[in-house]
Parts: C-alpha cells; sequence; structure tokens
C-alpha cells in the first residue's frame, strides 16, 4: 500500500485530496489543528478501507512539526506522496496598514510550515531514493494583487521553494510539483475575513468558483503520471476566471 501525508486535511483541498487518495487506494497521514474536526476526516477515511494516522498539530511549530512527523512510527515513513497543503490568507489591507499578526501567521505557516515539513519528509524520500512532492501555490504565487502583498509573497516563495526542491531533489528521482488555483470555495475566504462569513460568501457571489474537488482530481493527475513524467506547475482557474483579480460576474455581484 502506498503512503501518502497531506497537511491540514480537516477542510477544503487538503481534506479533498485525502479523499481521492484514499479513494485510489492509498494509506494517508492527515494533519491540521482541529483534532476532533482531524478525527472525523479520519473516521470517514477509514470507513473506506484506508488506513489513517491522523497527527493534530501546528505547522508553524519547528518543535511539534519534529516530534510529529520526525517521531514518526517506522510503518509511516515510506512516505511515496506529501501534499503540502496547510495555508492560509489573513487579512487584505494595503501595506500600511498590514497587521504584524496577520503577516507573521502568514509567513510562519505558509512558508515556514512548509519547510519543516519538507525537511523531514524529503528525507524520508532520499532515503528510498522516490517520492513525489506537491506544494499547494496560487495565482498568487504567480500575480500580486492589491492588498494582497503579504500572502502574494508567500505564495511566490512556495514557487521558488518547489523549484529549489526539484533541483536538490533531482539526483534522488523525487518529483516536485506545485499547482496554483484560481478562486475554490473553501473556509479559505472565512479565515481570511477572520469570521466573518458575508464578507466571505461575497467572493464566490456571481459566478462558478472551483470545488476543493476539482483542485483534488488535478493533483491525482499530477501524482498518477508515470514516474518519468513530471507535471512541474499547474495553473487552474474558475471557466469565469481569467486571473487573480478579472472575473465574469452577473452584473449585480460586480
Ligand atoms: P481551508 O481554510 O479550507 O483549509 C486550510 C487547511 O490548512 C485546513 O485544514 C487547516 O486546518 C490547515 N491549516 C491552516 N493553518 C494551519 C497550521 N498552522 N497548522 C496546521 N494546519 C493548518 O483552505 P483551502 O483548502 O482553500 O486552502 C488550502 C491551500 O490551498 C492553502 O495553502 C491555500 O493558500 C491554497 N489555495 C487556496 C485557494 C482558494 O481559493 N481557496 C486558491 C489557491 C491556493 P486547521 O484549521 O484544522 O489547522
Ligand atoms: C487563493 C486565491 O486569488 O485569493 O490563493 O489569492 S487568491
Amino acid at each position: 500500500m502506498k503512503i501518502a501525508l497531506v497537511t491540514g486535511a480537516t477542510s477544503g483541498i487538503g481534506k479533498a485530496v485525502a479523499e481521492s487518495l484514499a479513494e485510489e487506494g492509498y494509506n494517508l497521514i492527515i494533519t491540521g489543528r482541529r483534532g476532533e474536526l482531524l478525527n472525523r476526516v479520519a473516521s470517514n477515511l477509514e470507513s473506506g478501507g484506508a488506513k489513517v494516522l491522523p497527527l493534530c498539530f501546528d505547522v508553524r511549530s519547528a518543535l511539534e512539526v519534529k516530534s510529529n512527523i520526525g517521531g514518526l512510527p517506522a510503518e509511516w515513513r515510506n512516505i511515496d506522496v506529501l501534499i503540502n497543503n496547510a495555508g492560509l490568507a489573513v487579512g487584505l489591507n494595503p501595506i500600511n496598514e498590514g497587521v504584524v499578526d496577520d503577516w507573521e501567521r502568514m509567513i510562519d505557516t505558509n512558508v515556514k510550515g512548509l519547510l519543516y515539513v519538507s525537511r523531514i519528509v524529503s528525507n524520508y524520500m532520499v532515503q528510498r531514493r522516490s517520492g513525489h512532492i506537491v506544494n499547494l501555490c496560487s495565482i498568487a504565487g504567480k500575480e500580486t494583487y492589491m492588498n494582497g502583498n503579504v500572502y502574494c509573497a508567500t505564495k511566490h516563495a512556495v514557487a521558488a521553494l518547489t523549484e529549489g526542491m526539484r533541483l536538490d531533489l533531482l539526483k534522488y528521482g523525487i518529483r516536485v510539483s506545485q499547482i496554483c488555483p484560481g478562486a475554490v470555495e473553501t473556509e479559505f475566504s472565512e479565515v481570511r475575513f477572520k469570521g466573518d462569513k458575508e464578507k466571505a460568501a461575497k467572493v464566490y457571489k456571481g459566478f462558478e468558483p472551483l470545488k476543493a474537488e476539482d483542485v483534488a482530481a488535478a493533483i491525482m493527475f499530477m501524482i498518477n503520471c508515470p514516474q518519468h513524467v513530471n507535471i512541474n506547475d499547474m495553473t487552474i482557474m474558475p471557466t469565469a476566471q481569467a486571473n487573480s483579480t478579472v472575473f465574469y460576474k452577473t452584473p449585480e455581484d460586480q
């Protein structure tokens, strides 16, 4: 049985990818901070026949990552696929009004958390000369939009790290990919707007956004390519979204 590790599997894209991987016969290590939710996701995956190891920790803590991922039982260390998904946007402010705590949450999660996890898992993969790392980047890793400053910077960093990882891990036969989605309707905007559901819902009004399952299907395509094929970078957008800021919405929702 193959093993996949998905960070941030309590909701959205991470949960959908974990479900797709389980359907394809993977055993799963899933992570997130919301323990109860994580256990519920684990039970659902197990009811479909997968073996699941739920690990509740914060990717921002190097110590917690080390004890959870560095301390994996031997039978869970042969990780074939790592989905570096845990991430978030917090706030949407011009740079001069930025909230330092929001900046730190984004940088610590999206960049440092991804690094802490990758440092350990890439070594498991190096030992076996095999593995596939898929990083959740974003259209915000290719473009910068007004007030998105720090979130965009973290995703530009993910893009640079994807390239760096691919270069460094090339000689071990480890595949490294990134996926860059446009608007996906998940808990993302609710987190960005700090629980303001109304503001969050408005983001996805007047057009058909991507669903987490659409992104999961694209990731599964990447993973299922033959061993000699690596998709470096995939951008996936709603048909009604041309770039990070241009949408074709019903007139009342413009
Ligand atoms: P969700 O908010 O639905 O899911 C985010 C996941 O990340 C949750 O499972 C959350 O779990 C986890 N997470 C967040 N912070 C931490 C942390 N410090 N430690 C551990 N886990 C954490 O959002 P999405 O599914 O949309 O986002 C997933 C990824 O996709 C992110 O990297 C995001 O930047 C990226 N993305 C999203 C897009 C979108 O439009 N939705 C578009 C492009 C990229 P918990 O809260 O339980 O810790
Ligand atoms: C999430 C998509 O455009 O809000 O990464 O940055 S966007």
